[in-house]
């Protein structure tokens, strides 16, 4: 059981090194990394695809990351940008290692903001550090209110929350107020944007905001 404990350690401090050389070198590459994270269909990969074609000032490249098929990858790619899906054959979340294999593949020389898909769930990539600046968690109003107190790591180690799908709020009994009073009591910096890929709103006010992050961020 100790036995257990020690290597589940070990595994995390391997890949909080790999982070931070990952983090080193983007910074000396002058790109900035989000980390996107949620629960299986939430809309990380809609999300991309309704930023993407609407930054203006940011050139964008993407890794995808999924336990299985190149999916995700060619649903984006017809935006001509450099994109690389890690497929994890089984695993339940990127690792630094990974992000650093998939580099091999990809010229991120014209790339100011690398958005990486973290496979779908709410619980294993939390404790994964991708040597990101950014962590975003995705949370769609058909998942149910309580997600944020029941998920808290993915929520508490991101500092973006994007609720999506708002155009079924009148379809569920999502309760927005709460959630947003529950994130904000969880961190009261957390930044929020209410979101609907279908629909659209609210969009251009997240790509406003990510621009001006990229621009200013360290
Ligand atoms: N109604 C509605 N559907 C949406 C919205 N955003 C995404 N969807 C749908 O939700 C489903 C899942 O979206 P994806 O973008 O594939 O979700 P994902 O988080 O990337 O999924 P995984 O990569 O499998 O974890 C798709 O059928 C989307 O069309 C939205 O704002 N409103
Ligand atoms: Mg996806």
């Amino acid at each position: 059981m100790s036995v257990k404990v020690v290597v589940g350690k070990d595994i995390l401090a391997v890949n909080r090194k790999r982070a931070e050389d990952l983090r080193a070198r983007f910074k000396q590459m002058g790109i900035k990394v989000v980390n996107i994270l949620s629960s299986p269909g939430a809309g990380k990969t809609s999300v991309l695809e309704a930023t993407i074609p609407k930054l203006q000032k940011v050139r964008a490249a993407v890794i995808e990351g999924d336990v299985a098929t190149t999916r995700d990858a060619e649903r984006l790619s017809h935006l001509g940008i450099p994109l690389v899906q890690i497929t994890t054959l089984g695993a339940c979340h990127l690792d630094a290692s990974m992000v650093w294999k998939a580099l091999e593949e990809m010229d991120l020389s014209r790339v100011d903001l690398l958005f990486i898909e973290n496979v779908g769930n709410l619980i294993c990539p939390a404790s994964f550090d991708l040597g990101e600046n950014l962590r975003v968690v995705v949370l769609s109003v058909a998942e149910g209110t309580d997600k944020p107190a029941k998920y808290p790591a993915a929520f508490l180690s991101s500092q973006v929350v994007l609720i999506n799908k708002t155009d079924l709020l009148p379809y569920t009994d999502f309760d927005l107020k709460r959630v947003l009073g529950e994130v904000r009591a969880m961190k009261p910096d957390m930044r929020t944007f209410t979101i609907s890929c279908r629909t659209g709103e609210g969009i251009d006010k997240w790509v406003e905001w990510l621009e001006e992050w990229v621009r200013e961020a360290q």
